[in-house]
């Protein structure tokens, strides 16, 4: 088998896989080219000439960020997407794995979601850039497989967080951003500020499990729909902080901003179809998986992205 490129490997998934030392793995990223300009992107496929691609890069962010860069977030990730699976397909890439995440689901929907309500009504406002744009991959890899057949496949994570996230106390996903700020509380002795009720539920999974479950569906996943991963467990955001003060032994006190937002109240996912493929997968528990986080960010804080 040849060479499998990972582009945003220096992302929060590019580092788990990182973790796992697949051989043949050439891990790429910003500073190899930037995936909005088509030229730069053929390029570097002609330099890697890969025979397989697991596609991590994107412009994300938790919250805030999406609720403040929707046009930034809509167009960047539009064109990373388009000029990666085009040029993949020019490479003529066997096997191309691409993420969305089940923000992009309808806001008003049955639950659990399921792969085949994506397009059954309009994203949560407070993502609906990102949401839009990260649809397109799944239409983009159909539209692939059905005219040129290539072998694109989508799966749709829960929210990810672990080791080497994006740490930024405005831009960053919950866990990362309260991990940061917990930090600084517990530093400087003061109460920790959460956003919100504390009451919306979400389902983390841990970045390494979703390293894992992308390494076996490069390998053994080929439909033409999505694929969800997910453990199926919620928790609530109160549980998370609770988890994260415990984690970094922060005795202050929790204080919930109403005037922040709490964006979608649940966004429960199906765990059917990966069930069905990988019954015996145990995701990681969110206990360890937040120690393990807290960990690595004491040990490399100041010198984290942000
Ligand atoms: O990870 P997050 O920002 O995004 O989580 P989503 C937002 C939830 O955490 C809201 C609460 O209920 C917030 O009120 N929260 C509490 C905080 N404190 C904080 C904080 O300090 N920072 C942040 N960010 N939230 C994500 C999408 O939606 O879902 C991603 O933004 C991705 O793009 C992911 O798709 C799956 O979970 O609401």
């Amino acid at each position: 088998m040849g060479i499998t490129m990972v582009t945003g490997a220096n992302g929060l998934v590019g580092y788990a896989l990182r973790q796992m030392h697949e051989p043949d793995l050439a891990y790429v990223s910003r500073a190899d080219a930037d995936l909005t300009d088509f030229n730069q992107t053929k390029a570097l496929f002609n330099r890697v000439q890969p025979d397989r691609v697991i596609h991590c890069a994107a412009e994300v962010g938790g919250i805030g960020g999406n609720m403040i860069h929707s046009g930034e977030y809509f167009r960047n990730n539009i064109m990373i997407n388009l000029n990666v699976l085009e040029c993949a397909r020019l490479a003529g890439v066997k096997k191309l794995i691409s993420f969305m995440s089940t923000c992009v689901f309808p806001d008003s929907c049955t639950y659990p979601l399921n792969e085949r309500d994506l397009h059954n009504g309009p994203p949560h406002p407070s993502n609906f850039g990102y949401a839009y744009a990260k649809r397109m991959l799944e239409v983009q890899s159909s539209a692939y497989r059905k005219e040129w057949q290539c072998d694109f496949i989508v799966a749709i994570p829960t929210n990810i967080y672990g080791p080497n996230d994006n740490w930024s106390l405005h831009d960053g996903h919950v866990i990362p951003s309260l991990v940061h700020r917990c930090y600084l509380a517990k530093k400087n002795g003061e109460d920790l500020t959460v956003w919100g009720s504390g009451t919306p539920l979400r389902e983390f999974v841990f970045a390494n499990d979703i390293a894992q479950l992308a390494a076996w569906a490069l390998n053994r996943y080929s439909e033409d729909s999505p694929i969800i991963f997910t453990s199926g467990i919620e928790i609530s955001i109160r549980d998370v902080v609770e988890n994260i003060a415990g984690a970094l032994n922060f005795k202050g006190s929790l204080i919930f901003d109403p005037s922040k937002p709490d964006g979608q109240f649940r966004k429960p996912s199906d765990p059917t179809k990966l069930k069905k493929y990988l019954p015996d997968f145990e995701f990681t528990g969110i206990e360890k998986g937040i120690t393990n986080t807290v960990e690595w960010f004491e040990a490399h804080y100041p010198n984290v992205r942000m």
